[in-house]
């Protein structure tokens, strides 16, 4: 079903648009880590698992991708199973998305991406392990994901493990405190780093309470602020991979794409993959838990949000 946003046709998914209407919680993915983050077919099983998880926490999950001039806003299994097996789909950011869109063909969205399509949307909650951010070296590079910056520009709270090691931890969570996007870690004290239970950086803020999670966000966007509000949670302590072992890999790997040349976009696909191979594919099963849980606790924090909200809307007091 398409519903025409001013220029930019949206593709529902009838549960998603149903779910919409009805004010059921809705949890946005990206489509870019089924297309670049794992092979074929262990992404399309980690998609279904992670829409299965938003499921478990108590919302629809609506996987965002790019097809045919228009954004999709939820999936089905056929569609999953399309943009996991075909090659070739391009990884669109946001500022490829214009081009993309016009263009008609398909893509897989970013974080960045999927924010401005879940904000045109009207999903208010979005679900992806890692964040893009600061890279490593970019005092340099300046290779700083458009994922900060569209959190600086869509009202959407954002639930993910942190961000991978590949990138620099403590640079990406001073560029939010800087652009004034939260970070609230849930039920931890410290920023995780995805495989890792903590990224060595205490966090800014640590909240224990869905309830208050929801009203934090709520007061964030009321208080006039157009970014997003981060929400971290860590992996699983069974599916944690250790840190120094992490570490040595990724300071192998960027050495070894500084040789032979490797920057920019293709920078975080290269980092991944020599990661997972210098830990003997540990990482990507780490990987594929990691979305998962991520998902749950979205579905979790989204579903407590979405009560906050119709709570608020009968005092009146939301705007
Ligand atoms: N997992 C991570 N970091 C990432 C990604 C996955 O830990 O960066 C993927 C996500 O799709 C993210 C994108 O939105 O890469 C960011 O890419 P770039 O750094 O080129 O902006
Ligand atoms: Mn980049």
């Amino acid at each position: 079903m398409t519903i025409s946003h001013p220029g930019i046709p949206l593709r529902y998914t009838d549960e998603v648009r149903q779910a919409l209407h009805d004010g059921t919680p809705v949890v946005a993915l990206e489509s870019n880590v089924i297309t670049h983050g794992l092979p074929y077919p262990d992404n399309a099983a980690t998609a279904r698992k992670v829409e299965a998880a938003v499921r478990a926490g108590g919302a629809v999950p609506a996987t965002i991708g790019i097809d045919r001039g228009a954004l999709r806003i939820g999936m089905t299994d056929e569609d999953i199973e399309r943009y996991a097996s075909t090659p070739g789909i391009p990884k669109v950011s946001s500022r490829d998305l214009p081009v993309v869109l016009a263009g008609g063909g398909m893509g897989a969205t970013t974080v960045a991406s999927s924010l401005i399509a879940a904000e045109l949307a009207g999903i208010p909650f979005f679900s992806s392990a890692g964040i893009g951010g600061v890279h490593r070296g970019a005092q340099d590079t300046f290779d700083i994901s458009s994922d900060l910056i569209q959190f600086t520009r869509s009202k959407v709270a954002v639930v993910c493990a942190g961000a991978k090691m590949i990138l620099d931890l403590g640079l990406t969570l001073e560029y939010l405190e800087t652009h004034c996007v939260p970070v609230v870690s849930y039920g931890s004290d410290d920023f995780p780093a995805f495989y890792c239970r903590s990224s060595g950086h205490r966090s800014p803020q640590r909240l224990d309470d869905p309830e208050h999670i929801a009203a934090a966000a709520e007061t964030h966007w009321a208080l006039g602020n157009r970014s997003s509000f981060l929400i971290t949670t860590p992996v699983r302590e069974e599916d944690a991979i250790d840190f120094d072992e992490v570490d040595r890999a990724i300071r192998d790997a960027v050495g070894a794409a500084q040789r032979e040349g490797i920057s920019g976009q293709g920078l975080t696909k290269y980092l991944m993959h020599a990661v997972d191979a210098a830990t003997g594919g540990r990482s990507a099963t780490a990987n594929m838990a990691v979305l998962e849980s991520c998902a749950q606790v979205a579905g979790t924090l989204a579903a407590a949000h979405a009560r906050y909200r119709s709570r608020a809307a009968q005092q009146g007091a939301v705007r």
